[in-house]
């Protein structure tokens, strides 16, 4: 019998967002294959001998096949996408994941890796009978040095616990996002996460220093090198960040971490529209220079939903628009001087209507939980359709309005919001529940006007299942063509993580 989803005990930090939302209702999603109408590919399909190969390769409990405890990883964060494995493997090392793989592959069997399942793509779940290959015991640090601040661990390891231990360390991961309780840091990578200091510390093809991986035929790949500068031939280590799992599997990753910030300071400021967030995004970015860490934006409807659904207070008023600016410098008297400058000045001019500026922790923390909280607020009003794009930032809001007249005869509430120093908005339509009808009116509608504006259609999810269809909105042929030719080479049988990323690969 399966269990309500509610009631499924997760090994999840209490305190993470992402782990706060996780089946905010009971019910199950309808599976992806049938939803969104996909044949199945002719790979091996599982069978008992399969299974006790594997319990020779791994201990019995790390061979999981109850039906009750597999549905988890069948499903993703935002109960979108459904698949129908039959297996969870679990290794704890390299080589159990070369020897998995190597096997898979002359069965041909289908493979799904999985970090933390907080995907938003549908890429982390299986769509038909993949076996999901999962990370979570494959959570070792294996060094840092202070001094370069090179950090090397395992790829299932948690994106919080990384930050806490290189904390005591003086050090801090290079990115952080609201799922950081629960997301790896392979997912991270495999995903090329991009977050909330994107603007500061860059993206992962930066800070990523090496990485080792495991091709699709059980070959281990070793890059996984701590050098700043290292022009010795291709850049391999690059194929893995961002591709989803598709080309392989990252087992172990080194990581540069930038200095602990002795000051951090954060404004929250209430704005009138959405001309007057790019002025200031264009002061913060002269008068705050190189101690600015972030600079997001949410309008009313995104942050009333966590004030309302989540019980979240609203340290300022209600206002059409709210901006969130982060410091990270050295002189804490400095530096919140700097951003209370800001503030008034902002106030003077009519640019910011209020705002509360602030450097003690705890304050801080309830502001970056109310941006945080956004991503999962809409899950408890209903189904979620969830949009990731890049635009030019004179565009940035204008998504919003237009989903927003499309869905004037619906019941629909769209929400924006995102990383303005990136150009990277977030929408969340919000419906009651999912129906075929409103699908067709927004994809693919809105992709089709990113492409008007020449942006991307997944800014920093990645494109996972749920958007291959699409990916031709932001990349042309020959592009697509390089990209398959390059599946082909490190993936001939396509058994990694099928139905994902590209269209039209053809079938083993
Ligand atoms: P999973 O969801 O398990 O997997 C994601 C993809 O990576 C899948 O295709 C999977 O097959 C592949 N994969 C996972 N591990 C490996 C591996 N070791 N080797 C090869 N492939 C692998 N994303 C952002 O970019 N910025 C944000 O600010 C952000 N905020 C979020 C906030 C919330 C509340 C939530 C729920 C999600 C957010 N995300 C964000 C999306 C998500 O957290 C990121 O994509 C994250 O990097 C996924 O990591 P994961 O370990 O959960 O990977
Ligand atoms: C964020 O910036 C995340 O909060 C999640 O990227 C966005 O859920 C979303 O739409
Ligand atoms: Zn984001």
């Amino acid at each position: 019998m399966i269990k309500p989803l509610s009631l499924f005990i997760f090994n999840l930090s209490k305190s993470n967002i992402a782990a706060q939302f996780k089946f905010a209702s009971s019910a199950l999603p309808q599976f992806s294959s049938e939803k969104y109408g996909v044949k199945r590919k002719s790979f091996g399909v599982i069978q008992p001998t399969d299974i006790d190969y594997f319990k020779t390769i791994l201990s019995e409990e790390r061979v999981v096949t109850d039906e009750s405890d597999v549905l988890p990883f069948n499903i993703d964060w935002i109960k979108n996408c459904r698949g129908q494995s039959k297996v969870v493997l679990k290794p704890k090392t390299t080589e159990e994941v070369s020897k998995i793989l190597s096997y898979c592959n002359s069965k041909r069997l289908a493979v799904c890796p999985q970090g933390g399942n907080t995907g938003l793509v549908g890429g982390s779940v299986p769509v038909f009978d993949e076996i999901v290959l999962n990370f979570n015991l494959m959570n070792n640090i294996i060094s840092l040095d202070e001094i370069s601040g090179a950090l090397v661990c395992e790829s299932g390891c948690v994106l919080e616990n990384l930050d806490n231990y290189v904390r005591d360390h003086n050090l801090i991961m290079p990115l952080d996002l609201g799922a950081k309780g629960s997301c790896h840091i392979g997912g991270n990578i495999s995903t090329n996460a991009g977050g909330l200091r994107l603007l500061r510390y860059g993206n992962l093809h930066g800070s990523v220093l090496g990485l080792e991986a495991v091709k699709a035929d059980g070959t281990i790949l070793d890059c996984l090198r701590t050098l700043k500068k290292d022009n010795t031939g291709y850049h391999l280590k690059h194929l893995f960040i961002g591709s989803e799992g598709t080309l392989g599997v990252v087992t172990k990753v080194a990581i540069h971490c930038p200095a602990l910030p002795k000051a951090v300071s954060l404004g929250f400021f209430g704005v009138k529209n959405f001309e007057n967030i790019l002025e200031l995004y264009k002061r913060a970015k002269s008068s705050l220079g190189e101690i600015l860490s972030a600079f997001e934006m949410a309008d009313n409807e995104s942050i009333s939903s966590t004030v309302k659904n989540l019980k979240l207070s609203n340290p300022i008023s209600d206002y059409p628009f709210y901006v969130l600016v982060e410091t990270h410098g050295s002189d804490e008297v400095h530096d919140s001087e700097k951003l209370s400058r800001f503030l008034s000045e902002g106030m003077d001019s009519g640019l910011i209507l209020d705002g509360t500026v602030t450097s003690e922790p705890a304050k801080m923390k309830n502001i970056w939980n109310i941006r945080e909280s956004i991503a999962g607020a809409g899950l408890l009003e209903g189904y979620t359709f969830k949009y990731d794009v890049s635009i030019p930032l004179r565009n940035y809001y204008e998504l919003v309005e237009l989903l927003r007249k499309r869905l004037r005869d619906h019941t629909a509430k769209v929400y924006g919001y995102g990383h303005v120093g990136d150009g990277n908005i977030h929408i969340n339509v919000i419906v009651p529940e999912y129906t075929k009808q409103l699908y067709s009116i927004l994809e693919p509608y809105i992709f089709e006007e990113v492409a008007k504006f020449r942006g991307s259609i997944s800014a920093e999810h990645g494109v996972g299942f749920r958007k291959p269809q699409f990916i031709h909105y932001s990349k042309d042929e020959s592009a697509l063509q390089l990209m398959r030719d390059m599946k082909k080479s490190m993936d001939p049988n396509g058994i990694l993580n099928p139905y994902k990323v590209l269209p039209d690969v053809p079938n083993i």
